[in-house]
């Protein structure tokens, strides 16, 4: 069934993960319009369409409903060309995806980052310790075959050019798997 549903596709489908702040919006946007793909911005679209289930005042972030979520983006992700920008990897189905990336940033560097978006206690630690243990990392690796999950810095603005570079180059050079 997995070969299958990946065959479909004429163009690939990429996750960008990452802890919140490494920067997988803006790699994201520049990204889709570098390499002519849609992209999804997950949390964006569960406030727009209403995919949760309330709010979660400890967090300060909506429940996502993650059913909800993927039967939103399953036609799409059938026809491929798709960019999906989440802090979450292990919930989608693992054949929607041909590449996973992993944005990672240094912590003095994400601590500010955080910071002047106003988190701060519980929200900030958690996030730091997310990146100090490379939580996202460790998910997409158990969740999705090593060969696609590509780990990529994200400490800087040449980092994001630079990312953006060699993903759109690895997205004009991939070709649907041959059919057998
Ligand atoms: P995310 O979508 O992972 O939460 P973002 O793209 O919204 O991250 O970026 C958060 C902030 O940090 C935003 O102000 C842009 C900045 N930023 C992200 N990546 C960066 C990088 N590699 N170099 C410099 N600034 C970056």
């Amino acid at each position: 069934e997995s070969a299958q549903s990946r065959s479909r596709r004429v163009r690939p489908n990429v996750l960008v993960t990452g802890t919140p702040g490494t920067g997988k919006t803006t790699t994201s946007s520049l990204l889709a319009d570098a390499a002519a793909m849609r992209h999804f911005n997950i949390g964006d679209l569960v406030r727009q369409k209403g995919l949760h289930d309330g709010w979660d005042d400890h967090l300060h972030c909506h429940v996502i409903n993650e059913d909800m979520v993927c039967d939103e983006l399953e036609d799409s992700m059938e026809d491929g060309g798709i960019i999906v920008d989440y802090h979450g990897c292990d919930f989608f189905p693992e054949r929607w995806f041909d590449l996973v990336v992993v944005l990672q940033t240094d912590n003095s560097v994400l601590h500010d980052r955080l910071t002047s978006r106003g988190y701060m206690g519980a929200k900030l630690t958690n996030n730091i310790e997310c990146e100090i243990f490379q939580v996202l990392l460790e998910e997409a690796r158990e969740s999705y075959a090593s060969e696609i999950v590509m780990p990529l810095h994200s400490n800087n603005v040449e980092d994001i050019s630079r990312n953006v570079a060699t993903l759109t180059e690895w997205i004009n050079n991939w070709r649907p798997p041959a059919q057998s």
